[in-house]
């Protein structure tokens, strides 16, 4: 089971810009990154699966909450 300092290790390595939150744009870079294709629309849902108050970005208390649901 992971740890809350894995979420945050792993939340940290995709917020590229290092502003405490992840953006569509970076969820997609990362995708792109590991070599995956992500069209800006699958980005905006997968954040929107996340997305708790619905401001469009994820906050590490909404990413750890994600995972944990899934069991991660
Ligand atoms: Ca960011
Ligand atoms: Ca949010």
């Amino acid at each position: 089971m992971a740890s809350n300092s894995d979420y945050a290790a792993t939340f940290g390595f995709v917020d590229a810009d290092s502003d405490g939150r992840i953006s569509a744009q970076e969820y997609a870079d990362l995708m792109h990154r590991l070599g995956d294709t992500c069209t800006q629309e699958q980005a905006r849902q997968a954040i929107e699966a996340m997305d708790q108050d619905g401001d469009g970005l994820i906050t590490l208390e909404e990413f750890t909450a994600y995972m944990s649901d899934q069991g991660a």
